[in-house]
């Protein structure tokens, strides 16, 4: 094994940015975006990078610590990540294998990926045996619950930016007639021919959810996603067996296993995956061969700089979700066009930070 490939240390910062559009959703309202960067530094001077992002500024100093361990447990230990994602997991076992833990291992595993990426000399997708090219992208950035006056001009711009033909747009309001007209605002905006995805971030009871699917059911909606608690297996499976409109669910997934469950069980129509709780690379490829093998196409939930490679490798890949909050830490933010996300032709995940920015945002852990 080449010596040089060993990791030295890992370095961790935080940062929190500006959102140009606060999140609101039915799991909450989020003004700002807090980052955690992780930067392995290899034996042999090769530094590979990566982000969590987890929603909740006062989450950081908790996945922080547990990294900064990763960080030391691990030093001088072959840059492998499958090896090491089995170590951390193990380690991490006592704590119990989800949340801080699971948050924590996938930070470590991206920023491994990346690194041995890098140190190929080849772009994440080249590296695992796949070729850059263009991801299906639907626009995330905006079409929170506001007010629905503002969605017909918000859905305009998010196509416009980056020549968008799909987005998405999140629901749960108590009364049915109110979904119905920010539904019908936005396409006021941008037209019924659009792929309308809608997101109910787990508003609703499972009853009401029944009701309110059947009631959007004629709408042409591109899927529904998560109407009711994330961990509902029971209550996803009479769901998928009772509305029309694919459902779609996956975000908080923990690892490859929680897919394998909701799969098994018949609660799957649509899955997507979030980096930072599927398990990083590491656990994404343990669920993407899964989901081929099942035929379930596979989505992406954030991360779209690492999806970006992901997807290329995906052998049942879905739609990009793209979203660009993170584009003020990077030196070389993606650029979207006529609705595809391109695969980065840098090495590795072929991101850097913007430092000035950092200094910028960084705050203190
Ligand atoms: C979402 C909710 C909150 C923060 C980020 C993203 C949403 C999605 O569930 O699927 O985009
Ligand atoms: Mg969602």
């Amino acid at each position: 094994m080449n010596s040089s490939l060993t990791l030295k240390s890992v370095k961790v910062r935080a940062v929190v940015v500006p959102l140009r559009r606060p999140v609101i959703a039915g799991i909450g309202r989020f003004d700002h975006w807090p980052m955690i960067l992780v930067d392995v530094e290899t034996q042999g001077g090769i530094t590979g990078h990566s982000y969590i992002a987890p929603y909740r500024a006062a989450s950081v100093p908790a996945i922080v610590t547990a990294l900064r361990d990763l960080g030391d447990t691990f030093r001088n230990r072959p840059l492998a990540p499958f090896d090491l994602f089995d170590a951390a997991m193990k380690a991490l076992n006592v704590d119990g294998v989800t949340g801080v833990s699971t948050i924590a291992v996938s930070g470590l595993d991206m920023a491994v990926w990346d690194a041995l990426a890098k140190a190929a000399n080849l772009p994440l997708a080249v590296f695992l045996g796949g070729t850059p090219g263009p991801n299906r992208a639907y626009n995330s950035n905006g079409l929170w619950r506001h007010d629905v006056a503002t969605l017909a001009d918000e859905a305009r711009q998010l196509q416009a930016d980056g020549g968008f033909q799909a987005m998405k747009l999140r629901l749960g309001n108590v009364h049915l007639k109110d979904d119905l007209a920010a539904i019908r605002a936005v396409r006021e905006g941008v037209g019924a021919g659009i792929d309308l995805m809608v997101d109910f971030n787990q508003a609703l009871g499972l009853g009401d959810a029944i009701r309110r699917c059947h009631e959007l059911d004629d709408q042409g909606l591109y899927w529904i996603e998560e109407p009711i608690a994330y961990d509902n297996v029971r209550g996803y499976v009479q769901l998928a067996q009772k509305v029309r409109t694919p459902l779609q669910i996956g975000e908080n997934f923990y690892g490859s296993r929680d897919f394998f469950t909701f799969l098994s069980a018949g609660a799957v129509h649509y899955a997507m995956a979030d980096l930072m709780r599927i398990g990083g690379v590491t656990g994404w490829l343990q669920t993407a061969h899964v989901a081929g093998a099942a035929g379930v196409q596979l989505s992406n939930h954030l991360y779209p700089e690492i999806a970006a490679h992901l997807l290329r490798v995906t052998p049942t890949a879905h739609w990009l979700e793209w979203v660009d909050w993170a584009n003020p830490i990077l030196a070389d933010p993606l650029e979207p066009r006529d609705g595809l996300v391109w695969t980065p032709d840098r090495p590795g995940i072929g991101m850097s930070w913007n430092e000035k920015n950092v200094s910028k945002y960084e705050v203190p852990v």
